[in-house]
């Protein structure tokens, strides 16, 4: 089913020296592994309109599923379309304003961070106290290639501003369904991006857990950090997706840098790639402890990622300060918040209006109606400056 990447393990194995043996053993036995599971196939609702009870089962279970082939080759040529419009307006450098031909680059005049860079296949927050320290420990730094940047943004935040194509992604019916049967009918958003590993360049993501403020709560539940969809343009491998530790997500908050020294390398024991086919979708909940390698293989790998949370998540907490400022979230910054669900619906009909668009219940009982034009479109400048951080 998926691609042979065999010449990539091979290749990214090379980076690791003294450990070439034991990257290249890591990577095919969690790829074997990671196929073997029960968590895959097509978004499936039964006779009641629920998703079906097995998907829930096992998302329940391993913390992650993949949805098939929810993307169509129609909807994936456009967002490599809008991905290559928005490498055309990265700025030149980490500190420049301007793209390649000195016109304003891509969040010149914004004020929240739209780009994370990274030194080729470095791990620009593993190890450090960015984002609360969540990223315990830091991962092996391969050398990159001679003929490679210097920097190369690794995340892109507030995505949905930058691509019509991913804020349809996000509007997308069956995806949205599956966030109201997870996360309840009035579900809420929490914030959105792109993960960009350009072979031989992609930046690692330390091993973590995404959420930050309810591991001590008393109602705490496996999911109560909500979660992420992760949409795949290219597929994703065990050489350049995400790794997850699966079942951890119902283990509260785990000692990561003692783990990794208990087993005596980041290659955790038990550990399986998210592999994915173009225009597969993965959910991962936010607890699963999680990361991914820098991309040393051949093969591309950008994912529109997107999350929701249960509103009671993040109505009246203290937000996390990690992917906005930290500010306690009222009921209305929550409304304003969602309007990006309101505007990637429309957006979503006004190219697939055969399709049968998803009716955000919220929207419905406060009477509200959004329209995707030029209007919207100023006005979710900056959106993510109140990303539901938690
Ligand atoms: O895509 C990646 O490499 C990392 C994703 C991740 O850490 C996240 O979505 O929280």
């Amino acid at each position: 089913m998926n691609e042979d990447i065999q010449n990539s393990i091979e290749a990214c194995a090379q980076y690791y020296g003294n450990d070439a043996d034991a990257m290249r053993d890591y990577l095919k036995n969690g790829e074997m592994s990671a196929l073997a599971l029960d968590n895959r196939g097509p978004i499936k609702f039964d006779k009641n309109g629920n998703l079906e009870e097995n998907i829930r089962d096992a998302y329940s279970k391993y913390g992650f599923y993949i949805f098939e082939n929810v993307l169509s080759d129609e909807e994936l040529t456009d967002i490599k379309t809008d991905l290559d419009a928005i490498r055309d307006i990265f700025p030149t450098d980490p500190e420049s304003k301007v793209n390649h031909r000195g016109e304003p680059a891509l969040g010149a005049d914004n004020k929240a961070l739209n780009l994370v860079w990274s030194k080729p296949l470095g791990d620009p927050l593993g190890g450090t106290s960015l984002a609360n320290g969540r990223h315990e420990v830091k991962m092996f730094e391969p050398e990159a290639k001679a003929d490679t940047p210097t920097a190369a943004p690794f995340l892109l935040l507030g995505s949905l501003q930058f691509s019509d194509a991913c804020l349809r992604v996000y509007g997308h019916p069956q995806l949205l369904k599956v966030a109201e049967e997870i996360n309840g009918a009035d579900f809420a958003p929490f914030n959105e991006a792109l993960f960009i590993k350009d072979p031989g360049i992609g930046a690692a993501v330390s091993w973590h857990q995404d959420g930050v403020t309810h591991w001590d709560n008393p109602d705490f539940d496996q999911d109560i950090h909500g979660f992420n969809f992760m949409a795949q343009v290219y597929g994703s491998t065990a050489v350049n997706g995400v790794w997850v530790l699966p079942g951890t997500h119902k283990q509260g908050k785990i000692d990561i840098a003692e783990l990794v020294e208990s087993v005596g390398s980041e290659r955790l024991e038990g550990a399986v790639p998210i592999v994915c086919n173009p225009g597969d979708v993965a959910i991962c909940n936010r607890q699963l402890l999680h990361g991914s390698f820098p991309n040393c293989g051949f093969e591309p790998r950008v994912t529109v990622n997107f999350g929701f949370h249960r509103r009671s998540s993040v109505l009246g907490v203290d937000g996390g300060g990690i992917h906005s400022a930290r500010q306690v979230f009222d009921e209305e910054i929550v409304t304003r918040r969602a309007r990006t669900i309101g505007y990637a619906i429309d957006a979503r009909k006004q190219r697939f209006p055969d399709e049968q668009p998803y009716v955000y219940r919220p929207f419905e009982s406060a009477g509200a109606d959004y329209i995707w034009n030029d209007a919207a479109r100023a006005d979710l400048k900056d959106y993510n400056l109140e990303d539901l951080s938690i």
